[in-house]
C-alpha cells in the first residue's frame, strides 16, 4: 500500500470521527501555500542574481518533482531526483557539457529545489491539486527571467500538468520532442486519467501541443496508434530507426509555435545503456544516437524533463543516475543561453 492511500485510509476514519472536511482543506491550503512560498522566494532569489549577474538570456533552472505513485508498475521515480542532482556533480566527471557550456556557471545552470510532492500527498491532497500544484510551481519558475524550467521526475504522469503550465504561461502552444519507448497516450490507463501511461492524451486534449514527435517507440499497441492518429502523433517506432535516423538526427522544430519542450523519458534507451527504469524494453535508443538528436537539433528549447529513472532498479553503482545526469547536462546545454 503507498503512502497516500494509507493516508486516505486514515481520512476516511477521520471523517467517520466527524472531523469536518473544513479543517482538513484548510490545513492543507496552508501546506500547499508553505511549499509554494519556498519555491517562489527560491526561484525569485535566483533570477534577482542572474539578473544582477547579467548576460544570461536563459538559464535552466532545476525543479525536482518526487512523484511516483500515477506509476502502473514501480513507484521508484519517486525518489530519483537527489539521485541525479548527486550524479550531476559527481567528482568522476569534470563541469563542460560536451560542446562546452560550464555547469558551474549559474548563468548556464541553477537550482529551485524540489516540489515536495510527498509533504503534500501525506496531507491527504487529492491528484486534481496535486496536477496544479505543479503547474503552479512550474510556473513561479517562469515568472523569473531568465530562469527556464529542466524539471527532475518523477514518473511521466509529471509532464503533462508542467507541459500545460508551459504553454499557458507561454500564451500558445509549443513543439514537443519526446524520447520513450512508450507514446503513454491511452486515454485512460487502468481508470486512472493522470496514469503516467496517458500524460500525452491529457497534453493533445488541452491543446498545448502542435507538433508532437515521439522517438524511441518499441512498446506500443493498437489504442497507442490509434490514439496517436487521432491527435495527428509524429510516431517514429525503433523498427524503422535505421531509415528513420538522418531525418531525426537534423531536426528543426518551433517554427511558428512559443518555443519547444523536451521530455526524456530514460527508457527511450536501450535497457544496456539505462538499467535502471521500471520497464525494462530492449531495442532501444543508444546514448549516442540520444545525443545526436539533441546536439544537431535546431530549436529555442523553452523547457524540459527527464522522467521515469528508478533508482531501485539501477546497478550498486549508479549507472542510470549519471546516465539521467548525462541527459540533464545535455539539456542544459540547449536551454541556456
Ligand atoms: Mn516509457
Amino acid at each position: 500500500m503507498s503512502q497516500g492511500t494509507k493516508w486516505l485510509h486514515h481520512l476516511s476514519k477521520l471523517s467517520s470521527a466527524n472531523i469536518s472536511s473544513g479543517l482538513i482543506e484548510k490545513g492543507q491550503n496552508r501546506v500547499i501555500d508553505a511549499s509554494l512560498t519556498l519555491i517562489r522566494e527560491r526561484a525569485k532569489l535566483k533570477g534577482e542574481l542572474l539578473r544582477a549577474l547579467g548576460g544570461a538570456k536563459a538559464s535552466a533552472t532545476l525543479l525536482g518533482v518526487p512523484l511516483g505513485h500515477n506509476s502502473s508498475f514501480l513507484q521508484g521515480p519517486a525518489f530519483a531526483p537527489p539521485r541525479i542532482r548527486e550524479a550531476i556533480w559527481c567528482g568522476s566527471t569534470n563541469s563542460s557539457t560536451e560542446e562546452g557550456k560550464e555547469l558551474n556557471d549559474p548563468r548556464v545552470l541553477t537550482d529551485v529545489g524540489d516540489v515536495p510532492i510527498q509533504e503534500i500527498r501525506d496531507c491527504g491532497v487529492n491528484d486534481d491539486k496535486l496536477m496544479n500544484i505543479i503547474s503552479e510551481s512550474v510556473k513561479l519558475v517562469m515568472e523569473e527571467e531568465p530562469l527556464h524550467p529542466l524539471i527532475l521526475g518523477g514518473d511521466h504522469s509529471i509532464s503533462y500538468p508542467v507541459v500545460r503550465a508551459v504553454s499557458e504561461k507561454l500564451g500558445g502552444p509549443i513543439d514537443i520532442l519526446h524520447l520513450d519507448a512508450h507514446p503513454d497516450i491511452y486515454d485512460a490507463f487502468e481508470g486512472n486519467k493522470y496514469s503516467h501511461a496517458s500524460s500525452f492524451a491529457r497534453i493533445m486534449e488541452g491543446g498545448y501541443a502542435r507538433r508532437l514527435l515521439q522517438v524511441g517507440l518499441r512498446s506500443i499497441t493498437t489504442e497507442g496508434r490509434e490514439q496517436g492518429r487521432r491527435f495527428g502523433v509524429e510516431q517514429y517506432e525503433m523498427r524503422t530507426f535505421s531509415r528513420d535516423r538522418h531525418e531525426l538526427e537534423n531536426l528543426k522544430l518551433g517554427e511558428g509555435v512559443k518555443g519547444v519542450y523536451i521530455s526524456i523519458d530514460v527508457d527511450c534507451l536501450d535497457p544496456a545503456f539505462a538499467p535502471g527504469v521500471s520497464h525494462i524494453e530492449p531495442g532501444g535508443l543508444s546514448f549516442r544516437d540520444v545525443l545526436n538528436i539533441l546536439h544537431n537539433l535546431q530549436a529555442n528549447v523553452v523547457a524540459a524533463d527527464v522522467v521515469e529513472f528508478n533508482p531501485q532498479r539501477d546497478t550498486v553503482d549508479g549507472m542510470t543516475a549519471m546516465v539521467a545526469a548525462k541527459l540533464v547536462r545535455e539539456l542544459t546545454a540547449k536551454i541556456s543561453k
